[in-house]
């Protein structure tokens, strides 16, 4: 097997509210994706800066942080066979509007504000370093032997 990493998810306010939690987790699951962390938390603003620093600048940036804000989230850390690039190939384009059908946003979102789920960029390479330790420590992430496996890889 290569490149098995662990790459951070995370199902936002909207998807929360709307009692998507359990599809988005559903959908990586039966990837064969394995779950290795997820808490349900209320970001407070300064989490929320960190975790979008990329987009300070931006002029949706004070409504993303309202929102993201807004209500409780499920940030989660999924490991597998380059799971960054499967993660993000399963969520779609960031705009509901031009994901595919069949991807989770092109599926469950209309909304480009309200897209149901962020996971990290495959093409920023220090991403999932450091969103995982913006919402996790060390001992909240679990390691354990899946029983598929063997089923899962070559
Ligand atoms: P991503 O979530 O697909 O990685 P990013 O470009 O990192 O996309 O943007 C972060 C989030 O900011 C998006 O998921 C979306 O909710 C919001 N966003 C991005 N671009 C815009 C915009 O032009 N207007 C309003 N919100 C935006």
């Amino acid at each position: 097997m290569t490149d098995r990493e662990r790459t951070f998810v995370m199902v936002k306010p909207d998807a929360f509210a709307r009692g998507l939690v359990g599809t988005v987790i559903s959908r990586l699951e039966d990837r064969g994706l394995k779950l290795v962390g997820m808490k349900v938390e209320v970001l407070d603003e300064e989490t929320a800066h960190e975790h979008y620093a990329e987009h300070t600048d931006k002029p949706f940036f004070d409504d993303l942080v309202d929102f993201i804000t807004s209500g409780p989230v499920v940030p989660m850390v999924w490991e597998g066979e380059d799971a960054t690039r499967q993660v993000r190939q399963m969520i779609g384009a960031t705009d509901p509007l031009e994901a595919d059908a069949g991807t989770i946003r092109g599926d469950y979102a209309l909304d480009l504000g309200r897209n149901v789920v962020h996971a990290a960029d495959h093409e920023d390479e220090g991403a999932n370093e450091r969103e995982i330790s913006i919402h996790f420590d060390d001992d909240d992430l679990v390691s354990y032997e899946g029983h598929d496996e063997t089923w899962l890889y070559e």
